[in-house]
C-alpha cells in the first residue's frame, strides 16, 4: 500500500502543467480534469496520479523519460517526491514487497492503444534494473525479459486500433526472495483471440509470427519448413530467434515451432471442390493437394488420413461409429477449426514451456509481484463473442477496482481512528451476475444451449435470453417480451445490448454457439495425434484411440469463466498498484489530444468516480511529523522548534492558524484535510513566508554591504 502521505512538491501544484494530482483538482468537474489532463499532455507530463493511480497518457512518440538517469531518480524516493511517473509506481510496490512482506500486483487497464503493454514492459525493465545483481539473477531478469518478445510475436497482431497489439490477456507473477532478489516467474495466458488466425478484419492482419518466419527467416529453416522458392526479404526473425534461446528454447524446439507456424499456412492454403454422389449430394474433396502434401511432410502425417478427415467425419455414440460425408463449407469449417485450434494449442504450449524456462529454481520464493496486462474494454461497430469475453474481464477487474480502492480507504480510516461516511457509488455486481451467474447468468445459458440436443442455433439462444433476461434492467433486445425495445431500430433482431458499466455495446449472436462450443471433429484430432511430429503429438492428447472420452470437453466460456475466477481470487490477495491508460487519439498520432475519446475514456474507466471515492472523507493526509516540518514557520509557538510530540505541533498551527475545526481530522499518525483549498491555502502562506525571508535576506545583505 502507497504511504498516503503527500509531500507537496511544487510540480504537483504547477499551474502551467496542471496538477499532478486529481485529487488537489479545484474545482472538481469533468470539464476541470479533462482540462488538466490536456495541460499536462501537452507539456510531455504523460503522467497524472489520482492519489495511488496513475494515469497514463500515450504519447505516441518516445519520451527520454525512461533513461538509467531516471530509474536512478525515482528509486528508493517517496511517491509524492517527485513529479508523476510510472517508475515512482514501480518502486512504491517494489519496495514495499521487499521491506513490509507484502505481495503486490499490478493491474493495467485501458482500451486497444492505451498504453498497457508499454506500460507493463515499463514496469518489469524497472524492477529488474532496481534489484539484486549477480550473474545468476541477470540469467534470471533476461529470461523474464525476454519471454515479452516471444509471446508478442505468436500472441500479438496489428489490428486498426494498435500495431502491436495484443490478442490475448496476460498475467505474470515475479517471484522474489526475501534480499528482493527475482527468483523466476509464472505466466497465466487468457483466450488468445483464435479467430484471427483463418480470418482478419479489413486493414488487420494475422499474428506477427508469420510474418516475421516468411519474411525474416534463415533460408535454412524457410527450406525445413518447405518454402524454398520464397522470395527472401528483410531478416526479423533473427531476434524472435534470440528471445527465445535467451529464454531456454532449445534449437530443435524453436525449428519444430516453426514448422507448425508454416503447417498453418500451407493449411490456409488448402481448398475443397464439391464431388457429386449417387445420392445426390456432394462430397468434398482437396482441390489441390500440393499444399496438403507439405503440410503432411512437414507435420510427419499420413496424407491420407488427413485427406480422408478432410471429407468425412465419424461419430462416436456409445459402441457405435457412424461415418458421414463434410459437404464443402463444412471441410472449410473443419480446415478452419484446425488451424485455429493448431495455433492456439501452440500458443498454450509455448506459454507452458516458457513457464518451465522461467520457474524458479530455489523453493526461497518469499513474494510475487503480479502483473496484469489484458486487453482492454471493446466497443465495436460489429461486437461478437470475443468482444463479450474480454467485456466481460473488464467489468470483473472494474469491480474489484472498486472493491479494492475502498477497501483501502476505509481500512486506513480505521487504523487513523476516524470516522467513515458511507460513499455512494455504482455497484457494477449487478452486471457481472447478468452475465457470471451459475443459474441465469448469460454464459449459464450459453452453454445450456450448447449442451441441449436436438437444433441448436444462435437463434434459440437469444430466445432463450430473451425469455430469461428480458427484465434485467441491464439487459436490452428488441424481442423482449414487454417489448421496451420494439421499436428502437438501433437495435437489429439477431443482437442483444448489455448496457456495461462502460456504456452500451451491441453484441450479435451469429457465432457465439458455435465458438463456445469451439469442436474439432475427432477424425482430424486422431490425425494430428497419430502425427510423427513431437510437438503436435502432445498437443492433441485426446486424438488418442485408446482414451476416447466421450464427455464434452468444457466451453470456451465455462474456461474462461473459470480462469478469471481464479484471477480475481488472486488478485484479491495481493496489494493492488492501479495503471490507467488512456489514449489521446485514434490516429496513432503525438500530439494530438482529442477531447471527446478522452472523454469517453475517462467516464468508463471511471475515474471521477476514483477521486470523488479519495476526496469523499478527507482529499488528503500526511504523518504529523512531514507537516509540522513543512508548516512550522507559519506559527511563531512552533517556530523554529516545537519541543513536544509532533502531533501536538500540527494542532497548535492549524488553531493559529485559524483552520476551521471540520476542515481538520486528527487521526492516530496522520492529519486530515476535507477540503484541498486548505491545502492550497496552507501552501500559498509558506510560499508567502519564504518570499518574504528572502526579501529579509537581500536588504540585510545590501545593508552589509
Ligand atoms: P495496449 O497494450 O494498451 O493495446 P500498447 O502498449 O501496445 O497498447 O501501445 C500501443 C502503441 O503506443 C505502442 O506500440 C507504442 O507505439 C505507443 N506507446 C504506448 N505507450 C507508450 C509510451 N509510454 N511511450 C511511447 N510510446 C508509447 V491492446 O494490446 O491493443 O489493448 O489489445
Ligand atoms: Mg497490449
Amino acid at each position: 500500500m502507497f504511504p498516503s502521505y503527500i509531500h507537496v512538491k511544487t510540480s504537483l501544484l504547477d499551474n502551467m502543467i496542471g496538477v499532478g494530482d486529481m485529487v488537489l483538482l479545484e474545482p472538481l468537474s469533468e470539464d476541470s480534469f479533462l482540462d488538466n489532463l490536456k495541460k499536462r499532455f501537452d507539456h510531455s507530463e504523460i503522467y497524472t496520479y489520482i492519489g495511488s493511480v496513475v494515469i497514463s497518457m500515450n504519447p505516441y512518440r518516445s519520451l527520454p523519460i525512461y533513461t538509467p538517469e531516471k530509474v536512478e531518480e525515482y528509486r528508493n524516493r517517496n511517491f509524492y517526491e517527485l513529479s508523476p511517473h510510472i517508475y515512482a509506481l514501480a518502486d512504491e510496490a517494489y519496495r514495499s514487497l521487499r521491506d513490509q512482506d507484502k505481495d503486490q500486483c499490478i493491474l493495467i487497464t485501458g482500451e486497444s492503444g492505451a498504453g498497457k503493454t508499454e506500460a507493463s514492459k515499463l514496469v518489469m525493465s524497472y524492477v529488474a534494473a532496481v534489484c539484486g545483481k549477480g550473474h545468476e539473477v541477470n540469467k534470471v531478469k533476461e529470461q523474464l525479459l525476454q519471454s515479452n518478445p516471444v509471446l508478442e510475436a505468436f500472441g500479438n497482431a496489428k489490428t486498426v486500433r494498435n500495431d502491436n497489439s495484443s490478442r490475448f490477456g496476460k498475467y505474470m507473477d515475479i517471484e522474489f526472495d526475501f534480499k528482493g532478489d527475482p527468483l523466476g516467474g509464472v505466466i497465466s495466458n487468457y483466450l488468445l483471440e483464435k479467430s484471427r488466425v483463418v480470418k482478419q478484419p479489413r486493414g488487420e492482419r494475422n499474428f506477427h509470427v508469420f510474418y516475421q518466419l516468411l519474411s525474416g527467416a534463415s533460408d535454412d529453416t524457410l527450406n525445413k519448413c518447405r518454402f524454398e522458392n520464397r522470395k527472401k526479404g528483410l531478416r526479423m526473425c533473427t531476434s524472435l530467434d534470440n528471445a527465445m534461446q535467451i529464454v531456454g528454447f532449445m534449437e530443435d524446439e524453436v525449428q519444430s515451432v516453426l514448422e507448425l507456424v508454416a503447417a498453418v499456412l500451407k493449411l490456409g492454403n488448402i481448398e475443397f471442390k464439391p464431388e457429386s454422389r449417387c445420392n445426390g449430394t456432394d462430397e468434398s474433396r482437396v482441390k489441390d493437394k500440393n499444399d496438403l502434401k507439405e503440410m503432411c511432410e512437414l507435420l510427419g502425417i499420413e496424407q491420407s488420413v488427413l485427406e480422408r478427415a478432410f471429407s468425412y467425419r465419424t461419430v462416436e455414440a456409445k459402441m457405435e461409429k457412424v461415418s458421414t460425408t463434410l459437404n464443402v463449407a463444412q471441410a472449410y469449417y473443419a480446415r478452419d477449426a484446425l488451424a485455429k485450434n493448431l495455433y492456439s494449442r501452440l500458443f498454450s504450449w509455448l506459454v507452458t514451456r516458457i513457464n518451465e524456462s522461467i520457474q524458479a529454481q530455489t523453493k526461497a520464493r518469499h513474494k510475487v509481484m503480479g502483473v496484469l496486462d489484458i486487453y482492454g474494454f471493446e466497443i465495436f461497430e460489429d461486437n461478437s463473442f470475443e468482444q463479450f469475453i474480454i467485456n466481460y474481464c473488464n467489468e470483473k477487474l472494474q469491480q474489484i477496482f472498486i472493491e479494492l480502492t475502498l477497501r483501502e480507504e476505509q481500512e486506513e480510516y480505521v487504523r487513523e481512528g476516524i470516522e467513515w461516511t458511507n460513499i455512494e457509488y455504482f455497484n457494477n455486481a449487478i452486471i457481472c451476475d447478468l452475465i457470471e451467474n451459475n443459474q441465469n447468468g448469460i454464459l449459464a445459458m450459453l452453454d445450456e444451449e450448447c449442451l441441449r440436443p436436438g437444433t441448436v442455433t444462435d437463434e434459440t439462444f437469444l430466445d432463450k435470453l430473451n425469455t430469461i433476461c428480458a427484465d434485467h434492467q441491464h439487459f436490452e433486445s428488441r424481442l423482449n417480451k414487454n417489448s421496451k425495445f420494439l421499436n428502437d431500430h438501433s437495435l437489429p433482431h439477431n443482437c442483444f445490448r448489455i448496457q456495461h458499466y462502460a456504456g452500451k455495446v451491441l453484441y450479435r449472436v451469429e457465432g457465439f454457439v458455435d465458438k463456445n462450443n469451439d469442436l474439432l471433429y475427432r477424425d482430424l484430432s486422431q490425425a494430428m495425434y497419430k502425427a510423427n511430429h513431437s510437438l503436435i503429438k502432445q498437443l492433441f492428447p485426446e486424438g488418442n484411440p485408446a482414451k476416447v472420452n466421450l464427455k464434452r470437453p468444457p466451453t470456451a466460456g465455462f474456461q474462461f469463466r473459470a480462469s478469471v475466477g481464479t484471477l480475481m481470487r488472486n488478485l484479491q490477495t495481493k496489494n493492488p498498484n492501479y495503471i490507467r491508460c488512456i489514449k489521446p487519439n485514434d490516429k496513432k498520432a503525438s500530439h494530438i489530444f482529442t477531447d471527446s475519446l478522452v472523454c469517453h475514456q475517462v467516464r468508463y474507466l471511471g475515474l471521477m468516480e476514483n477521486v470523488r471515492v479519495r476526496r469523499a472523507g478527507y482529499a488528503f493526509r500526511q504523518p504529523y511529523e512531514p507537516c509540522l516540518e513543512r508548516y512550522k514557520m507559519l506559527c511563531k509557538r512552533t517556530w523554529p522548534h516545537w519541543k513536544g510530540p509532533a502531533r501536538d505541533g500540527v494542532e497548535v498551527l492549524m488553531a493559529d492558524l485559524q483552520i476551521p475545526a471540520e476542515e481538520i481530522a486528527y487521526g492516530r499518525s496522520k492529519i486530515f484535510i476535507r477540503n484541498p483549498r486548505t491545502l492550497f491555502f496552507l501552501e500559498e502562506k509558506r510560499k508567502q513566508c519564504l518570499q518574504d525571508l528572502a526579501t529579509l535576506i537581500q536588504k540585510i545583505y545590501r545593508g552589509w554591504k
